[in-house]
């Protein structure tokens, strides 16, 4: 039978009080926060929309499982009972544990670029970029153009341009592009996904052309669900079947644990090649810990296992998700707040651009959203414009990204349909007031990956 709704495949077991504050107090936290979501204590905060990282409610499965850690040193049985899952769920054969996403670019960045190597890739991530230009790469943008269009309805933004890709190695040279970095849901675009056709045919073309391909398989799950959800002959087959289809199109993955695989913290690279392997745990017991626990703890990797399995058991998981996702984008869409069409898999990306047209993007339209929003209702959301698109490192001017964007990310099992109700009504809210929004100016702005601790202040009059 064709089940109507997407209502949740659980029932709450425990639940955690917070508390909603005043308009005065919230003006005095987030000019204590120097206008930075990021800064905001959690304490100050009603609905906490920042990331859906690591913010996931375990099941009762995974705390259980938390009492199983094996916390020896070396040869952990959690380690093997985690790589078990890797294999099954994603299909690769080698793993090596990091604390987190990032720790895992960090690795492979380390291993596959030399100075001077170009990364193509499917738009940026902060975290990734970063590691691969602190290796001494250059990151290139081959997605697809309609990525950068908010108001576009295409299925597969996420698609990387084969033309463009083609490009950037007939210029540099096949040897100087030691990988394609290829976000299978990408983030900074809107959580968009990219298609089975288009991951087959980057991997073809590269496999013809000695370059690996790489995944961030870190919400992979839910480019599955649209692929089943929009692809053609993909409707009858299972989540768990066409995840593990995506990752047969490449060499290996790095992943925030944080994410699809339903857990408060953990990561991992994955690849298929040995060598890859022992060169990444070589690095490994440098930078995070031996091989057989690299960046966590027994317990986390006993819960991180029961994640990995519990994430594809049911296609109920990623269907309930995803739709709690989109009841919220279609609040806004009704209300005719301008936001990333199609709603994507993570969260609802407003186009403050659009929405804040008063104010040019050097005046930090996003991050002034973000705090209006905040101080609406105590709902955080995230800058995703030109602040988190920081410098050139060449130039050391601003870089103007297309996409001006305030995300409102949905922690997986966490918030009601009420909360995406309050949500949408404190949005609305300040959409209807949006000429009061004032723009920012940095005070602070930290070296690296400045999103995160930049302090602002209001532009004078
Ligand atoms: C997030 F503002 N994402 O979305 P780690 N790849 C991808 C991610 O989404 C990701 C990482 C790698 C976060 C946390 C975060 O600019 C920011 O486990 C597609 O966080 O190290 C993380 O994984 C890195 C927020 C990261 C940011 C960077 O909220």
């Amino acid at each position: 039978m064709k089940r109507r709704s997407w209502a949740e495949p659980w029932k709450i077991k425990m639940i955690e009080p917070i508390a909603m504050s005043t308009r005065e107090q919230r003006e005095a936290a987030i000019r204590e926060a120097g206008y930075n979501t990021f800064l905001l204590r959690s304490e100050d905060v009603y609905i906490d929309l920042l990331t859906d990282s690591g913010t996931t409610a375990m099941s009762d499965r995974q705390w259980s499982a938390l009492m199983l850690g094996d916390e020896a040193y070396a040869g952990s049985r959690s380690y093997y009972k985690l790589a078990d899952a890797v294999h099954d769920v994603y299909g690769y054969e080698e793993l090596i544990p990091t604390h987190q996403g990032r720790g895992a670019e960090h690795l492979l960045s380390q291993i596959l670029i030399e100075p001077g190597d170009v990364i193509p890739g499917n738009m940026y991530f902060t975290t990734t970029r970063f590691h691969q230009e602190y290796a001494g790469g250059t990151f290139v943008d081959v997605i697809v153009d309609e990525a950068h269009v908010p108001e576009s309805d295409y299925p597969f933004k996420g698609n990387i341009d084969l033309d463009k890709l083609r490009a950037v190695v007939n210029e540099h040279g096949a040897d100087r592009v030691p990988y394609v970095s290829f976000e299978t849901n990408v983030n900074m675009a809107g959580g968009q996904p990219a298609s089975m056709a288009n991951l087959r045919e980057v991997y073809e073309y590269c496999r013809a052309n000695g370059i690996y391909v790489m995944l961030d398989a870190t919400r992979a799950l839910e480019t599955a669900f649209f692929i089943q959800q929009r692809e053609a002959g993909y409707e009858d087959k299972s989540i768990a079947e066409i995840l593990r289809e995506i990752c047969t199109y490449s060499d290996g993955a790095t992943m925030s644990s944080k994410k699809d695989n339903l857990v408060n913290i953990g990561g991992f690279l994955a690849v298929r090649d040995p060598d890859l392997a022992r060169q990444a745990r070589s690095l490994l017991v440098a930078f995070e810990g031996l091989h057989t626990y690299g960046g966590m703890s027994g317990r986390d990797m006993e819960a991180l296992a029961v994640g990995i399995r519990e994430m594809v058991a049911t296609d109920d998981h990623v269907r309930s998700r995803v739709g709690q996702v989109q009841y919220l984008g279609r609040l806004l869409d009704e209300a005719g707040v301008p936001i990333v069409h199609p709603t994507g898999g993570h969260g609802v990306f407003i186009d403050a651009s659009k929405l804040l047209d008063h104010l040019p993007q050097d005046h930090l339209p996003a991050q002034a959203l973000a705090a209006a929003i905040y101080l609406d209702s105590g709902v955080r959301g995230m800058e995703r414009g030109i602040v988190s698109a920081g410098r050139d490192p060449e130039t050391g001017k601003n870089r103007h990204p297309k996409l001006e964007l305030v995300r409102l990310t949905i922690p997986r099992r966490v918030y009601t349909q009420s909360h995406m109700d309050v949500t949408a009504e404190s949005v609305i809210q300040v959409a209807e007031e949006r000429d009061t929004v004032k723009g920012l100016e940095f005070t602070y702005e930290p070296e690296q990956l400045r999103f995160f601790q930049s302090r602002f202040r209001p532009i004078p009059d």
